[in-house]
């Protein structure tokens, strides 16, 4: 059998990262609403973790940033220029700006090989229909990835689910595999909403039954399949995705006490299927609030060279008083802490920023390697982005006609590198 590796393909902060407050339910993203951003160190620190990560001999990658503004969008919005937008509405105009491809957990859903009925590894981009400014992301993302995992002999590409209600789908960030088993979290039911509660101040972004019809189109086997409703309460606490509560890795998963409806169900049900190594913070040794707030549980978890396990956490969470006592004496072989407080401040933690790919030496061999992290592209990225971005960007700045060059200099660079 060929060695398997787990791939993080993080996404690359685009130059027009700004706080837009756009995402409500996501409580950073409205705390830093109109507040100055920094694109080149949100860059700059997404970067330093990834290399970090390739330099602990962990395969990474990146996801090249997507192209904004969306000119196309803000056109059939019906706006012919961007001051046009930006008197009607400064939040379309932010949508159509918003770098938010940059949380790669959110790209898509990818079932590795060992998984489906084929063989094949099977892609679905998220149509994250729940917000105008990630929705834009889709058909970009499929093209990105088809350009990146691009052989018909591993690789299978599916349109995103329609973009309806009852398909809302928010890619990775509501799936992990525990072990052999694929674990699919969802906020809601479309069609039988009498059947569960519903958070009732925020909304839930997943829906179960987008859950199941990437469960069907992945050819997943259903007895290897596991659902589970996310806490109303979680959502309403400002966990709008699974991820911001729970983290699963190999046979371990790191969760809240309240991440889930029927929690005792779902694990017992887990356990009954697999070898499961949970690690469970209770509320009274992290509250959900501080959980949120510090985003301890969108830390990654990475399997050490000598076994055991890599906590990779948001600085945030040495900060807390209640999160860091809990992790003195937590299972973790060693914490590793990053500064990624330019994506926090839109709720986009460690495990937002990346999309894990897991791949046999064949299937990663047949990637597009440019995208691999190492000493070389690390320096030529760095360099890329302190050549291109701007290091403070404002609200207002949106209407600034250079930003449309600058942000489409920078891509025309980074496409002629790429290849694609
Ligand atoms: O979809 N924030 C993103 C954060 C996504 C985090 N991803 C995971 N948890 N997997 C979102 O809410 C904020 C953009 C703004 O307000 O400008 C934003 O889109």
């Amino acid at each position: 059998m060929q060695e398997r590796f787990e791939v993080n393909f993080d996404g690359l902060v685009g130059p027009t990262h700004h706080y837009g407050g756009l995402s409500l339910g996501n409580i950073a993203s409205t705390n830093h609403k109109a507040q100055i951003s920094n694109p080149k160190q949100a860059a700059l620190q997404g970067l330093k973790k990834m290399k970090a990560l390739a330099d602990l001999g962990y395969k990474q990658a990146f996801l090249p940033p997507q192209h904004r503004p969306d000119l196309a969008m803000l056109s059939r919005l019906g706006f012919s220029n961007i001051e046009s937008a930006w008197k009607a509405s400064p939040e379309i105009l932010s949508a159509c700006y918003s770098a938010s491809s940059m949380w790669a957990a959110n790209a898509a859903t990818i079932a590795p090989s060992s998984d489906t009925a084929d063989h094949q590894v099977h892609i679905t981009p998220a149509n994250l229909i729940s917000k105008f400014h990630r929705c834009i992301e889709a058909e970009e993302t499929g093209r990105i990835l088809k350009a990146i995992l691009n052989d018909e002999r591993y690789f299978v590409h599916h349109d995103s689910l329609p973009n309806a209600s009852l398909f809302g789908d928010e890619g990775a960030a509501n799936h992990s595999r525990l072990g052999n088993i694929n674990f699919f979290v969802w906020g809601r039911s479309v069609l039988e909403p009498s059947k569960y509660l519903e958070p009732k101040r925020y909304p839930a972004r997943q829906t179960l039954e987008a859950s199941q019809a990437i469960a069907r189109l992945h050819r997943l086997d259903p007895a290897r399949v596991v659902y589970a409703q996310q806490n109303p309460e979680a959502i309403d606490a400002g966990a709008f995705h699974n991820d911001v509560v729970a983290v699963a890795h190999q046979n371990t998963l790191f969760c809240h006490e309240q991440a889930y409806a029927h929690q005792k169900q779902v694990l017992a049900e887990l356990s009954s299927k697999m070898d499961l190594n949970l690690i469970q913070v209770l509320s009274k040794q992290v509250s959900l609030e501080e959980a949120i707030k510090t985003y301890l549980f969108n830390s990654q978890l990475l399997t050490l060279p000598g076994g055991g396990l890599l906590l990779v956490a948001p600085s945030e969470c040495k900060e807390s008083p209640s999160v860091s006592a809990y992790l003195k004496d937590a299972p973790f072989e060693e914490i590793r802490y990053f500064d990624l407080r330019q994506s926090m401040q839109n709720g986009g933690g460690p495990a937002c920023l990346r999309l894990r790919v897991e791949l046999s030496g064949d299937e990663l061999a047949a990637c597009c390697q440019s995208v691999l992290i190492n000493d070389q592209t690390y320096t030529r990225l760095t360099d890329w982005v302190s050549r291109h971005y701007r290091d403070r960007l404002a609200l207002e700045d949106l209407r600034d006609p250079n930003l449309i060059e600058e942000s489409q200099a920078a891509l025309e660079e980074l496409s002629a590198w790429l290849g694609f």
